[in-house]
């Protein structure tokens, strides 16, 4: 891929609201994505390989747990800096945001929030180094958006717990070496259940021949008659709103995510526009080309600002689930759109590895069907405004 040249833009001056320790956070993670991701990040997604050799530097800026509280080795910021690092993580590539998303909110989060001390102490600062690097399995073959029919199960045998189904489509199952699993006891009820590497009958098959996401690694969870120690049920919360509160914090981070995506894309294009001669005139002198330019940076703009007050909401306690939906919905379909006239505007380079745009595009393609597909999102704004649900 050609120097990393990215300059992000900012139209509507919104580094004035945020603070000295945002902005640190922003620019450290940005020149570490600069440094580290860009120089390696088109060669891995080619070769379809998850760029291992990151996790250490993704622990040391902060990107594993940014706003679980530092006794526990989080990095105790807020919501908005958890944001920034994944708008500018994304801005590197979708697939290494994923890893951050699922470590930091469907790994460290459930083990924070619906843990006990013990289970605390042993997993989150090992997964906050990097030392552990944990999976989030609540999707299963014949259950995807509608998680809550899910058949894995586990049944009291007395000293320990057996667990048996599968778990499908999963980021960095093929190697994790804890995982958050989902499944329903005797009574039909859903509880969080720890499984680690190594135990007898659990085993992580990798997915292959993705045309998406492909620097991060998708897989199984498969459960043969596991036997998991009692210790490793997450206490304090069961119930489908179990996983889907963790899923708030994931779709909140994405939300700031797909904006960075869409900033790389913008601005390579908007950097091309401006050197690529046609009819003897730089091609950002079109009219066309214009439109696509106004336009873009108008929604980059305007979901900048979405996704900031959600942030201030979030940092409050305040943010709903119905707001999260909307900012993650609106925030990757621009991703995507920009991505696609982004695309037509580098002409035929668009669609080589040179340019970021391409491999953008198709990471959007699962982060669009991740977290809740548009669909779901849709019905979740759908379903608060109207008081009707019309899921079932
Ligand atoms: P529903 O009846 O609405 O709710 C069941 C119970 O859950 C409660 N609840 C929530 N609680 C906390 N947080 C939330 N966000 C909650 N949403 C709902 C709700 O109050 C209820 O509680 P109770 O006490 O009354 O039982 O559930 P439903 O079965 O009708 O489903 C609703 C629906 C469709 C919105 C939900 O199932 C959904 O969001 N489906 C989409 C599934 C999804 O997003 N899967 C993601 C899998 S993980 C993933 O994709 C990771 S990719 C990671 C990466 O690489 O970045
Ligand atoms: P389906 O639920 O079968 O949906 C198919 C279509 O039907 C969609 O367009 C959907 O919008 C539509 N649809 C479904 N229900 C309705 C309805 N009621 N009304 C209208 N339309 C509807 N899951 C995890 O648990 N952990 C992970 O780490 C994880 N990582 C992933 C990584 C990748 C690369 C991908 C692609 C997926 C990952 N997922 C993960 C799974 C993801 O969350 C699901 O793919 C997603 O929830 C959709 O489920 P599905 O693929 O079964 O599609």
């Amino acid at each position: 891929m050609a120097t990393d040249q990215f300059q992000s833009p900012d139209y509507y001056l919104m580094d004035e609201l945020l603070s000295e320790e945002h902005k640190l956070v922003r620019d450290t993670t940005r020149n570490w994505v600069k440094k580290e991701v860009s120089p390696i990040i088109e060669d891995y997604a080619q070769k379809a390989e998850f760029p291992k050799q990151l996790v250490k530097g993704l622990a040391e800026v902060g990107a594993f747990g940014p706003y679980i509280p530092t006794e526990y080795g989080g990095a105790g910021l807020d919501q908005i800096s958890y944001g920034l690092m994944m708008q500018e993580i994304e801005r590197g590539d979708s697939g290494v945001r994923s890893t951050c998303s699922v470590q930091s909110s469907l790994v460290m989060y459930p083990i924070y929030a619906y843990g006990n001390e013990e289970q605390r102490m042993r997993f989150l600062p090992k997964l906050a180094s990097g030392e552990f690097l944990g999976s989030f399995g609540l999707t299963e073959p014949n259950f995807g958006s509608n998680p809550g029919g899910m058949i894995t199960h586990f049944k009291d045998m007395g000293d320990h717990y057996l667990l048996n189904g599968a778990k499908m489509w999963i980021s960095n199952a093929p190697f994790c070496d804890v995982a958050v699993v989902w499944a329903k006891s005797e009574e039909g009820r859903i509880h969080g259940l720890i499984v680690e590497r190594g135990m007898e009958g659990f085993t992580t098959p990798e997915t292959h021949n993705k045309w998406s996401l492909r620097a991060s690694a998708t897989g199984e969870l498969v459960f043969d008659n596991v036997k998991v120690p009692k210790e490793n049920l997450l206490p304090n919360k069961s119930g489908l709103g179990a996983p889907l509160g963790c899923l708030d914090s994931a779709r909140y981070g994405i939300a700031w995510g797909a904006i960075g995506a869409a900033m790389d894309c913008y601005d390579t294009a908007l950097r091309y526009s401006k050197e690529r001669i046609q009819f003897d005139r730089p091609i950002g002198g079109f009219q066309l080309q214009q439109k696509k330019l106004a336009e873009m940076i108008t929604e980059i703009t305007k979901a900048q600002l979405l996704t900031f007050r959600l942030g201030q909401l979030k940092n409050e306690g305040r943010a709903s689930t119905a707001q999260i939906s909307m900012a993650k919905r609106n925030n990757v379909d621009m991703a995507l759109t920009i991505c696609r006239d982004a695309r037509q505007m580098l002409g035929g380079m668009g669609i080589t590895g040179e340019y970021p745009i391409m491999r953008h595009m198709m990471n959007l393609e699962s982060v669009v069907t991740y977290e809740g597909t548009h669909d779901i999102h849709l019905l979740i704004t759908g379903m608060d405004v109207t008081g009707l649900n019309a899921f079932k």
